[in-house]
């Protein structure tokens, strides 16, 4: 027993304190309008989802109002955000695609 009363390993309890970097959910609202098929290939053009997922993660978002569709950085969620709001711009579908901090 050393002066400093008993030995503790430090290497166990001295963690490398690296914040880890926020994620967040980026979400896909329901509308009345926009095609069920222009959903579901949305959600595989985008988000890499295969076509039998697509119209599970689709279908959910028609009877829930809204589903998380994937979870990424800060960067990479505004990425998909912007590409899902401008691809059915320029298809003329109100389709909403938003992102929030999980
Ligand atoms: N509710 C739309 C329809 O009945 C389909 C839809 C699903 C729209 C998911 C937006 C998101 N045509």
């Amino acid at each position: 027993i050393g002066p400093g009363g008993p030995d503790v390993d430090l290497a166990t309890k001295v963690k490398p304190k690296t914040a880890k970097p926020p994620l967040y959910k980026v979400l896909l609202l329901n509308d009345d309008y926009t095609p069920m098929e222009f959903v579901v290939h949305v959600l595989q053009r985008f988000f890499g989802i295969d076509h039998s997922g697509a119209v599970e993660v689709m279908l959910t978002v028609h009877r829930k109002g809204v589903a998380v569709v994937g979870v990424f950085s800060h960067e990479i969620a505004e990425t998909k955000v912007t590409q899902v709001m401008d691809y059915a711009q320029r298809n003329q579908h109100p389709l909403q695609c938003t992102m929030e901090k999980e």
